[in-house]
């Protein structure tokens, strides 16, 4: 597919939101350039390539700015010529999986409330972090018992949006230890299988 512009990502290695975006990219065959965003208590949308909610991941094709991930990866399919290899919420009628992914993308935001509250020093027993870390437990609590059904309900495919969003997380409540995942084998196991594939080989923030 002829590309006119480039693609420009602002964002964070470290961020589970961009490593999505990256992930999503790799698995589609879209070459991204990524700026790098240094400092996530800038209150300057320009440091975020103009995201007026001041945050990563932020993307430009030419003049035009996507944000959010979902959308960047919706904008990442459109422009592939390999779009059907990543399977989208929207084509999957199903309310196991629907909670699934409506819990994973709330996770996803409980576990940048936490890593944030950590980095502006917030005490350990603020209230607000200590709900989001319940939140965030029970939210992998949910997901363990019930990973095996719902990956079993996803229609054939080479991978899916909610596989990679889960991956992302779960990385990355490992790596920053917001919240135990010691006992969520099930858990782990997926994202193991996961790692191996190139575009989580390739992403890693380590
Ligand atoms: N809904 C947004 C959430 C993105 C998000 O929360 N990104 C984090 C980094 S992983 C961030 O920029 N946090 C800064 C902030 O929330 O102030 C998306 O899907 O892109």
């Amino acid at each position: 597919m002829m590309r006119l512009h480039r693609y420009r990502l602002h964002g964070r290695r470290t961020s589970h939101f961009t490593r999505v975006v990256l992930i999503v990219a790799h698995e589609l065959d879209v070459s991204i350039d990524l700026v790098h965003v240094d400092d996530l208590f800038s209150l300057d949308p320009d440091h975020y390539g103009g995201h007026p909610a001041l945050k990563v991941p932020c993307l430009h094709v030419g003049e035009t700015m996507h944000v959010g991930a979902q959308n960047i990866a919706r904008v990442l399919r459109r422009s592939s010529a390999h779009g059907s290899r990543v399977l989208f919420a929207e084509a999957i009628d199903d309310d196991l999986v629907r909670n699934a992914e409506e819990l994973v993308w709330t996770a996803m935001g409980l576990e940048v409330h936490v890593v944030l509250g950590r980095m502006a020093s917030r005490a350990e027993d603020d209230p607000l972090l200590r709900k989001s870390r319940v939140a965030l437990t029970n939210v992998l609590a949910w997901l363990e018992p019930r990973l095996a059904s719902i990956l079993e309900r996803l229609p054939p495919r080479h991978t899916s949006l909610l596989e990679i969003a889960l991956f992302c997380l779960i990385e990355h409540v490992s790596l920053r230890a917001t919240v135990s995942i010691e006992d969520r084998p099930r858990l782990r196991a997926f994202a193991t299988t996961f790692g191996e594939r190139a575009s989580a080989r390739a992403t890693d923030p380590r």
